[in-house]
C-alpha cells in the first residue's frame, strides 16, 4: 500500500469501522473496541485534525506546487525532477535530503519504468516518509517523568521563537493530566518577560517562581528547584532568555544554570527543548546544530507551524540532527500543542483538508 492509501486508511478507516459496530454482530469473531480503544481512536483523530487544521498553509502551498507541477508536465524528464528537487527545498526540506529523495526516486522511476508525474509526485512523497523513518528513533513525545521527586525540563532558543507561549502550553497540557506544576522565570534578561510568564501562570493556575528584572537566572533556578523539591511539585519547568546560538556569554550562562540545577536536584535537567521556530526555516536548522554542541538536548519543539506555508522543516531537522521533535506549535492558544505525530504531520502536510472527504 503507498503512503497516501496508507495514512487515509489510517485515519478514515476508524469512521468506516465504527459504523461496523454499531450494527449486530455477526459472528462471534467480530471486534469490539474496548472503550479504551475508542478513547485511544479519538484521540488520534483528534490529533490529526489538529495538524490538518494548523498546516492549512503548509499543506495548500506544497501541494499547490506539486499538483502545478504535474499539469504542465505530462511525462517525468530531467526538468521535472529538478523543478520537484526546487519545491522539497522551498518547502525546507533542507537541500541535502531533497538532493538525497531526488536521487532515490529518480533510480526506482528509472527500473519500475514509471514516467507518470502522479505516481513520481507519490514516490516522492514515501521517500519523504522513510527518510523520517529510518534516520534517527521513535520517542514518545511526552515529557518522560523521573521516578521520584520532581522532572525538571529546561527551555531553550533564540528571541521571540515562542519559549514562553510553549511553557505555557506545556504547563496547561500537564496540569489536565493532574500534575503539580512550578514554573522558573528565569529568563530575566528581557524586560517584561518575567511579568509575561507569570500572566500565564496565573490564567493556567499554575506556582511560579520569579524574581527582579535583571536577576542572577542561575540563583532563580536554585530558589525555584529547591520550592519544587520541597512541595513535592511533578514537574518544574524552565524559562530562559532568547539567545543567539554564537553568543558565548550566554551560551555559558546556559551552563552554569545546568550546574546549579543538579547540585539541588541531582541529573537534572531531565529534558532539555530546544524551541524553533517553523518560519526561521533552514536558519533554525543552523541554530540546533550549534546549540546541541553546546548543550545537551532531549527534544525540539517546533512552534508557529500554523503561519508558514512551509512544513518540511521537521524532516530537515531529523535528517540533520536526529534530536526528535517531541511537539509542535499550531496556534498561540493554550491548547494549541500537539505531541509530535508522523502520521498526523504528513497527513496535515501532504493530504490536509480537502481530500478529506
Ligand atoms: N501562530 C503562532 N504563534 C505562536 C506560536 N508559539 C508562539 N507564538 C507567538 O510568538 C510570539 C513570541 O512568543 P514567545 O513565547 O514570547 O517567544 P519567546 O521565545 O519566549 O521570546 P523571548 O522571550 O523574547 O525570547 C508571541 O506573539 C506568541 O504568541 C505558535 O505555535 N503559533
Ligand atoms: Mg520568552
Amino acid at each position: 500500500m503507498g503512503l497516501f492509501d496508507y495514512l487515509k486508511s489510517k485515519f478514515k478507516g476508524h469512521k468506516e469501522e465504527d459504523k461496523d459496530n454499531k450494527e449486530p454482530l455477526k459472528s462471534e469473531e467480530k471486534k469490539v473496541e474496548t472503550p479504551v480503544e475508542k478513547k485511544e481512536e479519538e484521540k488520534k483523530q483528534e490529533t490529526k485534525d489538529a495538524y490538518v487544521k494548523g498546516m492549512k498553509k503548509a499543506n495548500h502551498g506544497f501541494m499547490y506546487r506539486l499538483k502545478s507541477l504535474t499539469s504542465i508536465f505530462h511525462k517525468v524528464n530531467d526538468e521535472y525532477f529538478d523543478d520537484l528537487e526546487e519545491i522539497l527545498i522551498e518547502a525546507d526540506v533542507g537541500a541535502d535530503l531533497s538532493i538525497k529523495i531526488i536521487d532515490e526516486a529518480k533510480k526506482e522511476a528509472k527500473v519500475y519504468k514509471i514516467d507518470d508525474p502522479e505516481k513520481i509526485n507519490k514516490l516522492v512523497v514515501e521517500k519523504m516518509f522513510e527518510g523520517y523513518e529510518n534516520s534517527g528513533d521513535n520517542v514518545e513525545p511526552d515529557v518522560r517523568f523521573v521516578s521520584s521527586g520532581p522532572t525538571v525540563l529546561l527551555i531553550v532558543g533564540v528571541n521571540g521563537g515562542g519559549k514562553t507561549t510553549t511553557i505555557a502550553k506545556l504547563a496547561n497540557r500537564y496540569k489536565k493530566q493532574g500534575k503539580k506544576v512550578l514554573l522558573v522565570a528565569a529568563d530575566t534578561f528581557r524586560a517584561g518577560a518575567v511579568e509575561q510568564l507569570g500572566v500565564w501562570a496565573k490564567r493556567i493556575g499554575v506556582d511560579i517562581v520569579s524574581g527582579p528584572d535583571g536577576g542572577d537566572p542561575s540563583s532563580l533556578c536554585y530558589d525555584g528547584l529547591t520550592k519544587a523539591k520541597n512541595g513535592n511539585y511533578d514537574l518544574v519547568i524552565v524559562d530562559t532568555a532568547g539567545r543567539l546560538q554564537n553568543k558565548a556569554n550566554l551560551m555559558a550562562e546556559l551552563s552554569k544554570m545546568k550546574r546549579v540545577m543538579g547540585k539541588v536536584i541531582p541529573d537534572s535537567p531531565h529534558e532539555t527543548f530546544l524551541i524553533i521556530d517553523a518560519n526561521t526555516g533552514q536558519n533554525g536548522v543552523e541554530q540546533a546544530k550549534v546549540f546541541k554542541e553546546t548543550t545537551s538536548l532531549t527534544g525540539i519543539v517546533i512552534t508557529k507551524m500554523d503561519g508558514t506555508s512551509k512544513g518540511g522543516i521537521i524532516l530537515s531537522i531529523r535528517d540533520q540532527l536526529g534530536i526528535p521533535v517531541r511537539f509542535i506549535g499550531l496556534g498561540e492558544g493554550m491548547d494549541d500543542l500537539k505531541e509530535f505525530d508522523l502520521d498526523s504531520y504528513l497527513y496535515g502536510l501532504l493530504i490536509g483538508e480537502d481530500d478529506e472527504q
